[in-house]
């Protein structure tokens, strides 16, 4: 990696791309239990559904044409449980071919694809057998993972066995707003605990299928700070956050113990090393005020007071601008020496006003990163084309491209052209820096006779 004073230059080979899942963007997912959430009035904002969503199923190749336009050279996408085993130990050849004609078309037009196995959505067969709350679940998912890697994996080495664990839980077993709806802090322990041994089970088989394959996860970071750093209450209450939210998943998958409250461990052989690379999902940093109840864990969570919002242009605002946590929790990942990716990274920004600059602070800040030695070999922006947001239906608008869900119109944003230049360049220009976001110059290029920018 090399800096002129004209561009700050990624590593030989960077991963440059978008992410997307399954039920978000391909379209009558009819057979999984978000879908039949969905059709339950007053679920999701607005009485809105995925329906045909960005319609990938027939026609993600309207979307692969567009990514070889603006020159990525990865993307990383979910296949969908309720399609390949849409029953009990049936695996459905017609999915599975579909998703080779996916994975190959990715290839053709020179892009690198990272596959997710699990990416919140569940068979409606699992959901009526209790889903993630029984331990039967991670037999299930490892003959469903072992299906899918031998019928895939000569196109596939990149594979993401669960995207943001806790975000699943937190959102199912404590909010209680996402299907089952449940507010059970046992239960989410339970739940947790299954996806960790799941995820260990599927790293052994996809191992054992495809010796080669690069195994992760992605890893749903806000890197809780205190709300007053003078509060003792508030330090321990965020740390408490990121020891559940953060600290226990990773470790478990670094030596195998998986870490319940009250140093109740457990140990698990499958689990032990059981990543080569670390996924990291990252948006927002969140601060932690001490709340006396346990269903908080003790902490409520909040923006900044004076921090700067993305205006979502929804009923409320999304994240908070905080690149330098994405710079702060890539430094502490790579301290376990496993490469990293930043498998999701993204902002709701309708009108494209906002989005230039916080995708250049967060790159600038990655950069930085791999500058001072982290391991980072891609970033995967959320997301390519607009695309279902879960509960906000589409109140939410994270893609690079414009979609209208009626007509399937697609209209590039400005940040797609920008993305391009970077990703075809693999650097960012002060020229790029200049026309997309001036203000941010005398931080990425400080103007002094031969000073380093910081
Ligand atoms: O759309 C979601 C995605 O499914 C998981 N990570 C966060 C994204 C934006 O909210």
């Amino acid at each position: 990696m090399n800096e002129t004073q004209d561009a700050l230059r990624f590593p030989d080979g960077f991963l440059w791309g978008t992410a997307t899942s399954s039920h978000q963007v391909e379209g009558e997912n009819t057979n999984n239990q978000w879908w039949a959430f969905e059709q339950q009035h007053g679920k999701i904002w607005r009485g809105e559904r995925s329906g045909l969503a960005c319609d990938w199923w027939r026609n993600a190749e309207v979307d692969f044409d567009l990514m070889q336009r603006l020159g990525l050279n990865a993307h990383r996408m979910s296949v969908e449980w309720s399609r390949i085993e849409p029953e009990p130990g049936r695996f459905d050849s017609t999915a599975i071919e579909r998703y080779r004609e996916m994975l190959d078309g990715l290839r053709r037009r020179g892009m690198e694809p990272m596959v997710t196995l699990h990416h919140f959505t569940n068979p409606l067969w699992l959901e009526r057998i209790g889903g993630w709350e029984k331990g039967e679940v991670v037999p299930y998912f490892q003959r469903y993972v072992r299906h899918v890697v031998q019928a895939l994996g000569d196109l596939c080495k990149l594979w993401v066995t669960i995207n943001e664990p806790l975000v699943y839980v937190a959102q199912g077993w404590v909010r209680g707003i996402w299907p089952p709806e449940k507010t059970n802090l046992l239960l989410a322990l339970r739940v947790f605990r299954h996806m960790l041994q799941a995820h260990g089970a599927a790293y052994q088989t996809i191992h054992a299928v495809q010796p080669n394959a690069q195994v992760g996860y992605a890893m749903p970071v806000r890197v809780f700070a205190p709300s007053n750093p003078a509060s003792w209450l508030d330090r321990k209450a965020a740390a408490l956050k990121r020891y559940i939210a953060e600290h226990v998943w990773l470790m478990g998958s670094i030596d195998g113990k998986i870490r319940f409250p009250l140093g109740l461990n457990e140990y698990h052989r499958t689990l032990e090393d059981s990543a080569d690379f670390i996924g990291i999902n990252f948006y927002t940093r969140d601060l932690v005020r001490f709340r006396p109840d346990p269903r908080l864990l003790f902490g409520e969570e909040h923006y900044h007071p004076e921090g700067e919002y993305s205006d979502s242009g929804w009923r409320g605002v999304y994240s908070e601008y905080a690149p330098q946590a994405l710079n702060q929790i890539v430094q502490e990942v790579n301290v376990l020496h496993k490469p990293i990716y930043i498998t999701e990274n993204g902002l709701p920004d309708q009108d494209d006003d906002q989005r230039p600059r916080w995708l250049l602070g967060h790159l600038y800040k990655l950069y930085r990163a791999i500058r001072d030695g982290c391991d980072v070999r891609g970033y995967f922006h959320w997301t390519f084309t607009d695309n279902f947001e879960w509960s906000e239906g589409w109140g939410l608008r994270f893609g690079l491209v414009e979609l209208d869900p009626e007509t399937q119109e697609r209209r590039l944003r400005p940040s797609a052209a920008m993305f391009s230049e970077i990703a075809r360049s693999n650097a960012i220009s002060r020229s790029l820096v200049a026309r997309y976001a001036p203000e941010l110059l005398p931080l990425l290029f400080p103007a002094e006779e031969g000073a380093q920018s910081h």
